[in-house]
């Protein structure tokens, strides 16, 4: 396995949107388990593929408190979504960023599993949130585009002088 580099904000292969899988192969599994291993070691709760600048549908999420509950979803669809809920909100691609987001508070999501299997569930809470946010990423969007242009531009110059000290 291995750890990928994850892309920062302003970064434009991050506003790539990601295409549909027409097959779990091998290669799909070896993608996931180094994006959970990615993941893992950040440490985030979730991680969409592209930010390590792979532009296929996959999404990981581990919102377990005890990190153990590892979830994969490929093509995910949202099917229904209801009620509002606003949460903090970081993203491993906007380093040391943390705000205050609006999304649907439930969602019925469909997708397939690691082994192909197509399942639906229905989310709430953290999952909800942690789900809509990684599906931004494969459509291109981030957490910041749902700010005022202000604060995302406040955030962008933060971005790009730490990203400066770091070189
Ligand atoms: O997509 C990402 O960038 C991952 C992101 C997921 C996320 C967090 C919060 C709300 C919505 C989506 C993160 O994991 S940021 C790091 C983080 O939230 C965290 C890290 C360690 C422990 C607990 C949370
Ligand atoms: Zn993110």
């Amino acid at each position: 396995m291995a750890l990928l580099k994850i892309l920062h904000f302003p970064d434009s292969q991050l506003r790539i949107k990601a295409k549909q899988i027409e097959h779990v192969d091998a290669e799909i599994k070896l993608i996931i388990a180094n994006m959970l291993e990615t993941m893992y070691a950040a440490p985030g709760i979730g991680l969409a593929a592209t930010q390590v600048d792979i532009h296929q549908q996959i999404i990981v999420i581990d919102v377990s408190d005890n990190k153990n509950e590892p979830l994969c979803l490929i093509n995910p669809i949202i099917l229904s979504a209801d009620g509002q809920q606003s949460t903090e909100e970081g993203c491993l691609s906007v380093p040391g960023v943390f705000e205050q987001v609006e999304r649907a508070e439930k969602i019925t999501v469909q997708f397939l599993n690691r082994f192909g299997k197509q399942l639906t569930i229905t989310a709430d809470g953290m999952l909800a949130v942690c789900i809509q946010h990684e599906i931004d990423h494969l459509n291109g969007k981030l957490f910041v585009d749902r700010l005022s242009s202000l604060k995302r531009q406040r955030i962008r110059q933060k971005i790009v002088k730490q990203q400066r000290n770091n070189d």
